[in-house]
């Protein structure tokens, strides 16, 4: 077995900024317009009328201040509430391509990889554009990386899971150096109709070098001690669009074909998860909580990152030991602890620990363990 470095990272982010206020006016917008609409309804008692957003919960509620987006005109008109994106034709590279090659190049020239040196693309998402030809395929052709990509899904956990598939191509020596990319155009998938859940995710995309550590020459590297990818069923984040849609004559704007959650359900029942998978994983290195420099984890919920460090190491978790990220990007699904792994850890020093760690719908849980070389 090879010992394995993360070599470099990337970050793609979106040229757009939706602040709380922003958001909460077009909603609220919106939720007039709406309720104008169907007065008779309402005032008959048959149907409830919506009801205002705000600010003030959003941020007590979720930490999130401001989200990144690729396209902000679509979603703040009251009249359509999703972003618009043009369709491209078959010969045009695809947005997720775009914005996974942005990131790709950057992690490539921080790892000092030629593209042509990338033996693998794995592109892990919590949405694909298109069903085939695979994603990853086309980003590894638009690179000019060489061997073989796929895609895979794992929702909030895309990443950590694709990173644990790279880690172990690399150690068995059937792969010299894997690029994982994580495109999350959160944007298209989003229910900004809903107030429980409009607040929640912003676009970006996160890539990775993943390399043998015998041959890697890159000025910054952190080796891979160990991974560990957990499932466990739930329909308490689900979202019902899919292939099977149209032969189920079902109607494609329903409510359940966009995310939706048990918000608070997911809170109280993945934080106990998170934290015992992130204990065991460490115990299996004979490494402590207490031991770890930082923890780079899951950015959904200020709440739930807090509950987590508190169960690990029992303190707060600020920003020395849990940094976020949520209040700038929101929930960024797969992305999350990849850019808070990407921005934060500059100041760590030679043999420091610390843990990638993703929880989200399935349930999943992922985690990596790093250290500093
Ligand atoms: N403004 C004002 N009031 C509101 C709003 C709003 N925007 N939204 C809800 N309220 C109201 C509710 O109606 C409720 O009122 P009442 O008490 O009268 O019923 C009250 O505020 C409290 O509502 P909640 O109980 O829902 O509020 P919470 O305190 O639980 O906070 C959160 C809601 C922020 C959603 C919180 O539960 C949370 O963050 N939970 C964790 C969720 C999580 O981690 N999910 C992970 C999902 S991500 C993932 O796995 C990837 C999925 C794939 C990506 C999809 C991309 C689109």
């Amino acid at each position: 077995m090879y010992s394995v470095v993360i070599s470099g990272t990337g970050l793609y982010q979106p040229p757009h900024v939706i602040t709380n206020a922003e958001l909460v006016e077009a909603f609220n917008r919106y939720v007039d317009l709406q309720n104008a609409e169907h007065a008779e309804a309402i005032a008959a008692g048959s149907r409830e009328p919506l009801v205002y957003s705000s600010v003030e919960f959003i941020e007590k509620a979720s930490g999130i201040k401001q989200r990144y987006v690729i396209e902000k005109a679509g979603v703040l008109d009251p009249t359509r509430m999703y972003p618009r994106f043009e369709e491209r034709g078959d010969d045009q590279l695809s947005l997720m391509a775009e914005i996974a090659v942005d990131a790709a190049r950057k992690a490539l020239a921080a790892a000092g990889r030629k593209p042509e040196e990338v033996d693998a693309v794995f592109c892990a998402a919590a949405n694909m554009q298109r069903a085939y030809p695979a994603m990853a395929v086309e980003i590894q052709a638009a690179l000019g990386a060489g061997g073989y990509g796929f895609d895979m899904n794992v929702a909030c956990s895309s990443a950590t899971f694709a990173l644990e598939q790279a880690y172990n191509a690399v150690r068995s020596g059937a792969s010299k150096c894997v690029l994982v990319v994580n495109p999350e155009i959160t944007s298209a998938h989003l229910e900004w109709k809903d107030r429980d859940c409009h607040f929640i995710f912003g676009d970006v995309c996160t890539a990775v070098v993943v390399e043998r550590a015998d041959t890697a020459t890159g000025p910054e590297q952190w080796e891979i001690l160990g991974t560990h990818s957990a499932t466990q069923f739930s329909n308490n984040i689900r979202n019902n669009f899919g292939f099977m849609n149209k032969a189920e004559d079902s109607d494609p704007d329903a409510r359940d074909k966009t995310f939706r959650q048990e918000g608070r359900k997911v809170f109280k029942e993945v934080v106990p998860i998170a934290a015992a998978h992130i204990e065991n994983h460490l115990a299996t290195l004979h490494v402590l909580p207490t031991d770890v420099s930082r923890f780079w984890l899951h950015q959904a919920n200020l709440g739930m990152n807090q509950l987590v460090i508190k169960k690990l190491v029992g303190g707060e978790a600020g920003a020395q030991i849990a940094p976020l990220i949520l209040d700038t990007y929101a929930n960024t699904a797969s992305a999350g602890s990849v850019i808070a792994f990407h921005e934060h850890r500059a100041d760590l020093r030679t043999g420091d620990l610390g843990v990638i760690c993703s929880f989200g719908a399935g349930y999943s849980v992922g985690s990596v363990i790093v250290k500093k070389r």
